[in-house]
């Protein structure tokens, strides 16, 4: 009987040895045993499962056949959700979902004890592979600072940057971005330039999220525009091409004078003695720098305020009259006004 029972054991141990070359040891002679490495590391998938899925094997076999074998685990929980368990024959199974990007690793400990009084324990590693189960993420308000013209003169360049993440890792969070859309319209004072960037993750399949941008640019107008996005980086470049919004009047100061009011450059009401002031009439929505009367092409006067003022006047006083209105974004220059004063 005694040789029978050993042959029936060993047949025993050659099927389990081919049916589940995972985790198989054999039980040592001492009172612990270890269990080998393959049982050491698995790796499963994140996301939903259907039905509870083996991912280890952790069973041992005793020489002797003998004994039997009681297998329990640790950790096998995660805030309250029963995610592994082990079966009587010491398989590890997957009974919930896992999200990777709340936990990417679990170690959890697998004890086994046998009814001889051997008993012995293996930590287990349990790493979550990524799926593309999250879309690019997109940071800060649609609204972008607003810039002012006087920084952007004539040919210039902008550049911003979209913001974005993806949560997953690798290529699932790889982003590319691509420009889809610009609109440029104008409210008010200001030009208004609208953006549709595309923001796509390398995941396969892709998720992707459409940003929307817009950029106020005061004070201006910029009427040639081009946008490029690097699409690795998220920078966007635009190119304007603003123009002055300077005007000068072009019909040269007006003057008046404090006995005739307004003058005209062709009446002669104007007489050596009177005062008269010259007003540099334009119209701007970028800061004056400074005004220049402009007599008989010599500089009368340079001011910060739009009026020249004679007290007295001569006859030499009289001729040709020019402002030039400086600006933080350039000079204009005005048409001539003759100032005509008459003797007494
Ligand atoms: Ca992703
Ligand atoms: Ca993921």
């Amino acid at each position: 009987m005694e040789v029978t029972s050993e042959y029936t054991s060993h047949l025993f141990t050659i099927i389990y040895l081919i049916g589940s070359p995972l985790c198989f040891q054999v039980l040592a002679q001492a009172n612990s045993t270890t269990f080998g490495d393959k049982c050491n590391h698995t790796t499963i998938m994140e996301g939903p499962i259907r039905t509870p899925k083996a991912i280890a094997n952790c069973s041992i076999l005793s020489i002797n056949g003998t004994a039997d074998y009681r297998y329990t685990l640790l950790n096998g929980s995660y805030n309250g959700i029963q995610i592994f368990r082990i079966s009587e024959v010491g398989v590890v199974y997957q009974e919930s979902e896992v999200d990777r990007e709340k936990v990417s690793y679990f170690l959890i400990f697998i004890y086994v004890t046998s009814s001889d009084g051997k008993n012995s324990s293996v930590q287990l590693n349990i790493f979550v592979d990524d799926i593309n189960d999250n879309p690019p993420v997109i940071f800060g308000n649609n609204t972008l600072p607003s810039i002012s013209l006087s920084h952007i003169m004539g040919q210039s360049s902008i550049e911003f940057q979209i913001m974005a993440q993806d949560i997953d890792s690798g290529e699932n969070s790889i982003l590319e971005y691509t420009l889809t859309y610009t609109q440029h319209y104008i409210n008010g004072l200001a030009d208004v330039v609208s953006f549709l960037i595309n923001v796509s993750d390398n995941g396969e399949p892709p998720l992707s999220t459409v940003a929307f941008k817009e950029l106020y640019i005061m004070n201006g107008r910029c009427p040639v525009q081009k946008h490029t996005v690097n699409a690795s980086s998220g920078v966007i470049t635009s190119l304007f091409l603003c123009n002055v919004m300077l005007v000068s009047n072009k019909t040269g100061p007006l003057s008046s004078s404090n006995k005739t009011g307004p003058l005209l450059s062709n009446s002669s009401g104007l007489f050596e003695g009177d005062n008269v002031t010259m007003y540099c009439l334009y119209i701007s929505n970028v800061d004056i720098l400074s005004f220049k009367f402009i007599n008989n092409n010599k500089i009368a006067t340079a001011s910060t305020n739009p009026f020249l003022i004679i007290m007295n006047v001569t006859i030499f006083d009289g001729g040709t009259y020019k402002c030039e209105i400086e600006s933080s974004i350039g000079k204009v220059l005005s048409d001539d006004y003759y100032l005509l004063v008459q003797g007494k």
